[in-house]
């Protein structure tokens, strides 16, 4: 019989939460015998600056990195503190009811050069009291393996994911947390929005010192993402084997392409570049590289050196779901002419959509391309969905009465949840939500303290000073009877 009822809310046991990434939240970076990842060595936005240097590193400005002791031009060192304060923060998880929590181990923690032996004892100690401080609250974890985080050593020794040296590092560390937290977490997922590999360094740990052409750069960074898409399988078949019952993900920065206008050549532009995000989930869910590649890959004079075996490998583990992030969308138009503030890419051309508001830091807001995204991978894919970031970053002010009035971030929040809802009633199989980020941390794009995401307030300024106080917004209480009712009161 075909079943004409559907869901009308989200389902029973759905994971409520937040997420975190360790170089934005811990600071300790040389404590207990961590060593330095790329995304700490990434200097902060400078004033009047939206974004800080990410991808720009060379060899050079490594190597300043790693000799430099400073806080402030490196402020993802310094982290909220969660190192020491992780008991206060987990607690005011604790009270908003969360079901789940993201969280990413510092790969530098566990080795702390990348490429030692045995593990650094004191590292994985951390993360047990971070799990344990969890569960006593009933929070399930929920880690990233690797977010933006590659040991910075590696990038010295061997040019980071630009090398195969890399898997043999990257699955000897991923077998021992998976063998150490066996019991503690089921949740995994292998790289943070594996896509913005694309762009370069924060995401592929290799620098491109000497790389001259666009051509050559995109050759670099997608034969190391290949290298990511062999280890995240290889991780896979490790949890698998080690954690029955366990799930790995993927995660993908999904970016839903508007077409500028209905003019079909600028809907197949908006396809192309939709492609190009997609091609992530279509090697990770479907374990294979689609078609469409060949052509850009042949367009760019991009080969992929493959190893016997490495289709196989693809093939045979792929993710158990796939994870999203979603903060905004984006409109492409096949010629510059249809809009003034059009930027060149490529041949493509990114516009502003006029329907749509944006944050101060000029990501346009839209809630109902969360509904479209989520419908879209659904529809591709048919494996579990995960939204683990989405957030809005914004300034926030204490008013008189002492306290954050943060209605704009309740707005933002409800509406995307009120969305989310709808693709569930389409029919989506949705796990949970986890909003970006519940205490405030350093952004990552630019480094800054001002972005602010969360229903916590920490008391930092951008220039790595304050009391680091904790203190609830006005949509920490919001939240909490979200979770609460199940997503029923908004
Ligand atoms: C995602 C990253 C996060 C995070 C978030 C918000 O791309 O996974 O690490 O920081 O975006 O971005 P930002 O901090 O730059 O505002």
């Amino acid at each position: 019989m075909y079943a004409t009822d559907y869901p009308r809310g989200f389902k029973n046991g759905f994971l409520w939460g937040g997420a975190t990434a360790a170089s934005q939240i811990e600071g300790a970076w040389n404590i207990d015998g961590k060593k330095l990842s790329g995304a700490e060595c990434i200097r902060g936005a400078k004033e009047g600056e939206t974004h800080s240097t990410l991808d720009e590193a060379t060899r050079q400005s490594i190597e300043e990195a790693v000799n430099s002791d400073s806080d402030r031009d490196y402020p993802k060192r310094h982290g909220n503190d969660f190192y020491h304060r992780y008991p206060e923060d987990i607690k005011f998880l604790a009270e908003m009811g969360f079901k789940a929590f993201r969280i990413s181990i510092a790969w530098s923690r566990i080795f702390p050069n990348g490429d030692e032996l045995t593990p650094n004892e004191k590292g994985l100690a951390f993360y047990d009291r971070v799990f344990d401080e969890m569960h006593k609250y009933g929070i399930e974890p929920v880690v990233t393996l690797s977010h933006y985080e590659m040991p910075v050593g590696l990038t010295l020794k061997y040019n980071g994911w630009a090398s195969r040296e890399a898997i043999t590092d990257f699955t000897r560390y991923t077998a021992t947390v998976f063998k150490r937290y066996k019991g503690k977490v089921k949740y995994w997922m292998t790289f943070n929005e594996i896509n913005t590999g694309t762009t370069g360094f924060h995401a592929t740990g290799a620098l491109e010192d000497g790389l001259k052409t666009t051509n050559e750069k995109l050759q670099l960074r997608y034969q190391a993402l290949h290298h990511q898409f062999i280890a995240s399988a290889l991780a896979t078949k490790q949890l698998h084997e080690i954690i029955p019952g366990a799930k790995m993900g993927c995660m993908l920065a999904r970016m839903q392409t508007y077409p500028a206008t209905c003019n079909p050549a600028d809907v197949i532009m908006a396809q192309k570049v939709d492609q190009l995000n997609l091609f992530f989930t279509d090697v990770q869910v479907r374990g294979e590289y689609p078609e469409y590649m060949n052509r850009y890959f042949g367009e760019h004079h991009i080969v992929i050196k493959m190893l016997a075996g490495d289709q196989e490998l693809l093939k045979k583990y792929p993710v158990d779901y796939l994870s999203l992030s979603y903060y905004m969308s984006s409109a492409t138009a096949a010629k510059a002419s249809h809009d003034a503030t059009a930027e060149a890419s490529g041949n493509q051309y990114a516009v502003k959509n006029k329907y749509l508001k944006q944050t101060p830091w000029g990501w346009q807001i839209d809630p109902q391309g969360l509904r479209v995204a989520l419908n879209t991978l659904w529809d591709r894919y048919r494996v579990p969905l995960f939204v683990v970031e989405n957030g809005m970053g914004t300034y926030d002010k204490f008013s008189d009465d002492g306290k954050i009035h943060d209605s704009y971030r309740v707005d933002y929040l409800r509406a995307h949840i009120e969305q989310m809802k709808e693709a569930v009633k389409d029919g989506v199989d949705l796990m949970g939500y986890l909003t970006w980020a519940p205490i405030d941390l350093v952004s990552f794009s630019t480094s800054q303290m001002s972005k602010r995401y969360g229903f916590v307030y920490v008391d930092l300024d951008d220039n790595g000073q304050g009391t680091l106080k904790r203190t609830p917004k006005d949509s920490f209480y919001w939240y909490k009877k979200v979770i609460a009712t199940n997503g029923e009161d908004l």
